[in-house]
């Protein structure tokens, strides 16, 4: 049968995730909270203006809405800045030998980002063409975990939700995914993701056999 594979971007397919905690923990420091990688773990595949509230609330901030803006367009700033330079080697280990090899089955493939930022980032890393259907920030006004991303990429694709499968390194997302009623597969650490129907330390665990099952 067909299914649709849909892939979240930050810390699934590319390395970023690590761009956005750079670009949110040099804004908390300037704001004066202790911002640390335990904390980031909420903001994992959240809206941008969520992140902002989070931190806010971590370090009980209340904020007019022209600084909150003020600060969600610095803290783009910054991460766009650690963007420039990216290329194909921000791709994570095993991703592309996933990607190709779903082309081979005719598997439809779509992207499911909470990013505003996702189209030049697959331009950047050369992976674009990989993509049937994108759905990203731009497209969605719930940000996951409410499953809206996930059903429009469905949607797009034109698979039934239950025949999609998606990739996701987030909380956040794994629920959006639960939530949809489609299989779940977290990608990175079990105990943080263990709501995930099957869950892989990174791309390179996960054998072709195994996307060969969720196909038949
Ligand atoms: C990503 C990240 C989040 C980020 C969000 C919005 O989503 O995981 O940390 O806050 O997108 O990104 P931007 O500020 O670029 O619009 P995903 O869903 O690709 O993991
Ligand atoms: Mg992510």
């Amino acid at each position: 049968t067909k299914k649709a594979f849909i892939f979240d971007l930050d810390g699934v397919i590319v390395d970023t995730a690590k761009y956005h905690y750079l670009a949110w923990q040099k804004l908390a420091h300037e704001l004066g909270i202790e911002f640390t990688p335990e904390h980031n773990e909420e903001l994992k595949g959240v809206s941008r203006v969520r992140s902002l509230d989070i931190i806010l609330e971590l370090g009980n901030i209340q904020a007019s809405q022209e600084e909150k803006d003020k600060w969600l367009i610095q803290k783009n700033e910054d991460y766009l800045s650690y963007l420039v330079d990216i290329d194909e080697s921000e791709i994570l280990p095993g991703v592309l030998q996933v990607l190709h090899h779903l082309i081979d089955k005719n598997q439809p493939i779509a992207l499911g980002s909470a990013s505003k930022n996702a189209k030049p980032i697959l331009e950047k890393t050369g992976i674009i063409h990989f993509f049937d259907a994108i759905v990203d920030g731009n497209d969605v006004s719930n940000a996951k975990p409410d499953p809206e991303v996930f059903l429009q990429a469905a949607r797009k694709l034109d698979v039934a939700y239950e025949n999609s499968i998606v990739f996701e390194d987030s909380v956040a997302g794994i629920q959006a995914a639960n939530i949809a009623k489609m299989v779940s597969i977290g990608i990175g650490d079990a105990t943080t993701l263990n709501e995930a129907k099957y869950i892989f330390k990174d791309f390179t665990f996960i054998d072709l056999s195994f996307i060969d099952s969720l196909i038949n």
